[in-house]
């Protein structure tokens, strides 16, 4: 069975993290979001007609008549039908956990060019959203980062992934997440070879993995850019060191 995955068009965004799994898995999937038709096809699934599952906001994925929202969930989806799930019900339930982290960081990463609301364009935030990146930079990607590194430190398999002794889907959205910092900061992000070694030794080991290789190097694989969750506006960054 194909997959349909509903993401806004032109992003790689929170849709990112349900492609890393698909093609770490190689399952088959559909971009349903592809141009205007696509953005009326994920509004007629939101809307008031859309049935008693519709779901608040992309990403979702259809498997069949199954229909699912938000990454933590979708991810939880797929890593138990792929094998990305850790083996256990305590580590499954910390893999979890794990993923509403990273769910929260994004959106404090969403909210440093949006500190006020997100109808709203960030020229006209321009002040707040600097004092927010400071705030973030100086103290939450440190406290996100540094719990992250402890994990893989303290994970008892010593396998240099976060849970269990293989990848689960939780090191793949970890590892866009380093991705979308370092482009939103790169002067505030360039130590972190030395700050995060366990994260970084995941995010290059992740990144040599065959069928994740085989995706960035694809046409599959967007840009980030400044519509997108992590955006690089270089005035929100830290001055070089
Ligand atoms: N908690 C949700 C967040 C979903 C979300 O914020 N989606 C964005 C796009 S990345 C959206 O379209 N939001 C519309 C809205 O909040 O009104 C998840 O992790 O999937």
């Amino acid at each position: 069975m194909t997959y349909e995955l509903y993401y806004w068009d032109g992003i790689p965004g929170r849709g990112e993290f349900v492609r890393l799994v698909l093609e770490e898995a190689a399952a088959p999937y559909r971009e349903m979001g592809k141009g205007e038709a696509g953005t009326r096809e994920i509004m007629s699934h939101l809307g008031d007609d859309a049935g008693p599952y519709a779901p608040f906001a992309p990403p979702f994925l259809k498997d069949g008549q199954v229909i699912i929202s938000h990454v933590a969930n979708i991810l939880d989806y797929l890593g138990t039908r792929h094998g990305l799930a850790p083996a256990g019900e305590q580590d499954r339930l910390f893999a979890r956990g794990l993923q509403l982290t990273l769910t929260d960081f994004v959106t404090e990463a969403h909210d440093t060019h949006h500190p006020l609301g997100i109808d709203d364009y960030y020229e006209d935030q321009k002040p707040e959203a600097k004092k927010r990146s400071k705030a973030f930079i100086e103290h939450r990607i440190l406290k996100f980062l540094g719990y992250f590194e402890r994990v893989i430190v303290g994970n008892p398999s010593r396998s240099g992934y976060l849970v269990g002794d293989g990848l689960t889907t939780v090191d793949l959205s970890l590892f866009h997440v380093v991705n979308g910092l370092r482009y939103a900061f790169p002067n505030a992000t360039a130590d972190f070879d030395d700050r995060y070694p366990k994260i970084m030794a995941l995010r290059k080991k992740i990144g040599l993995r065959p069928n994740i290789a085989a995706y960035l190097a694809s046409s599959r694989r967007l840009d980030f850019n400044e519509a997108d969750v992590f955006r690089h506006y270089p005035e929100l960054d830290q001055d070089p060191a």
